[in-house]
């Protein structure tokens, strides 16, 4: 993936024409687009090779099964042009594993969750995720997803997963602020309905890939 504007603009956008306008607007200033099943089960998971026309695409299914399942999903999302898959960590080190041996055979990236960035993943995964991210980072995956609504624990995250990529989703309207994630040590910020909902969304990707180069 370029790290360049290091903007992910998360495309829950359930209007496929829509969606594609808004990446086509919006994509000089991204580094990357996520998918996810609001668009794909919207718009068909042809959508994923559409959007990729403008920006390389992370299939955010925060896959969650046994191995073999996740395996199959994988194929299918690199099949369909994903240049990189979102999986669940707390499935365990086989599953893990398997979606790592996956994405290695098509030379794609697969990112794994920690603690997610709603106020409900405390009642739960906070608890494990430090343990999850050193888990993830010794199945060998690309990188893992950590919390911009709270940038200390995307620092404790940095700590335990060394060099590897941190993206982080819960920039906007979910309260986080991109200069702290990005200050936090999160190497990408995922944005969505700030962008997307906004009047204009070539201005609000400007004005978000502003905020973030003002910090590096
Ligand atoms: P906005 O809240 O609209 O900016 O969108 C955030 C995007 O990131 C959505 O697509 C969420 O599904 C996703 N996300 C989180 O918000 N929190 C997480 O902990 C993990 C994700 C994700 O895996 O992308």
């Amino acid at each position: 993936m370029k790290k360049d504007t290091r903007l992910i603009l998360a495309m829950d956008v359930t209007d496929r024409d829509a969606a594609l306008d808004i990446a086509e607007k919006t994509s000089a200033y991204l580094d990357a687009v996520k998918v996810g099943y609001p668009l794909v089960l919207a718009a068909g998971v042809d959508i994923i090779s559409e959007m990729a026309r403008f920006a390389p695409v992370i299939a955010d299914f925060k896959v969650a099964d046994i191995p073999n399942t996740d395996r199959l999903i994988l194929q299918q999302a690199y099949r369909a042009g994903a240049a990189a898959v979102i999986v669940h960590a707390f499935t365990g080190r086989d599953s893990l594993e398997a979606c790592v041996a996956e994405a290695g055979k098509w030379r794609r990236d697969v990112f794994a969750v920690t603690e997610m960035s709603h106020p409900g993943a405390t009642d739960f995964m906070a608890g494990p995720a430090e343990d999850m991210a050193r888990m993830a980072a010794d199945c060998g995956v690309t990188g893992v997803v950590a919390p911009a609504t709270r940038p200390g624990r995307v620092k404790q995250i940095r700590n335990i997963v060394g060099e590897l990529t941190i993206i982080s989703p819960g920039v906007g309207t979910q309260g986080g602020s991109a200069g702290d994630t990005i200050r936090a040590g999160a190497d990408y910020v995922i944005v969505g309905r700030s962008i997307y909902q906004s009047d204009d969304p070539e201005a609000g990707a400007k004005q978000m890939a502003d905020e973030i180069s003002s910090v590096l």
